[in-house]
């Protein structure tokens, strides 16, 4: 249960910087990589991972500013990722100071749903967690470096000069 901003922002905290390391090591010609037609390419994903934060929150009226369109993706690695890490703080900032903590039992309708906004931070959080195991799949396809989330993934594991489990990220 997510008790207050400062909780939340504390988890949200540790996951901004999960994903930063892996937005970190996309390059300009890995950005057209793709799992099938149709869908996502990295640089859509990454994308979708950015905007998604204003989108969702700014659907619970909290103001900041938008780092752009979904259908206008950069195609270019560093501009996504400032835009990551801007729309991250300018988010944080928003919140410490147009909420208080008892908002956080706010409910409000968004996507057809009677949610309170623990309810949508949570989803925020699971949201993009859920975005960025697909994007380590892309990155994987890529044949980028791909930094541990919850652990370390291969090559970190072979950094540490050991032998990685034999099915790991
Ligand atoms: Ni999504």
């Amino acid at each position: 249960m997510l008790t207050s901003i400062e909780v939340f922002l504390l988890e949200w905290q540790s996951e901004f910087e999960i994903t930063k390391k892996l937005f970190e090591e996309i390059t300009n010609a890995s950005l057209t990589q793709k799992i099938a037609p149709h869908h996502f390419t990295l640089s859509q994903l990454a994308w979708h991972i950015t905007v998604s934060v204003h989108e969702i929150l700014t659907a619970k009226q909290l103001e900041f500013e938008s780092p752009g369109e979904e259908s206008e993706c950069p195609q270019q690695a560093t501009i996504i990722l400032d835009a990551y890490k801007k729309v991250n703080s300018d988010m944080i900032h928003a919140m410490r100071s147009q909420w208080k903590d008892k908002n956080l039992d706010d409910v409000m309708n968004v996507y057809g749903l009677d949610w309170s906004n623990h309810q949508t931070l949570r989803m925020l959080i699971n949201h993009q967690i859920h975005h960025r195991g697909q994007l380590t799949v892309l990155m994987r396809q890529a044949g980028l470096f791909v930094p541990g989330t919850y652990g370390p993934s291969r090559e970190q594991w072979a950094q540490m000069g050991m032998n990685s489990p034999a099915f790991i990220d």
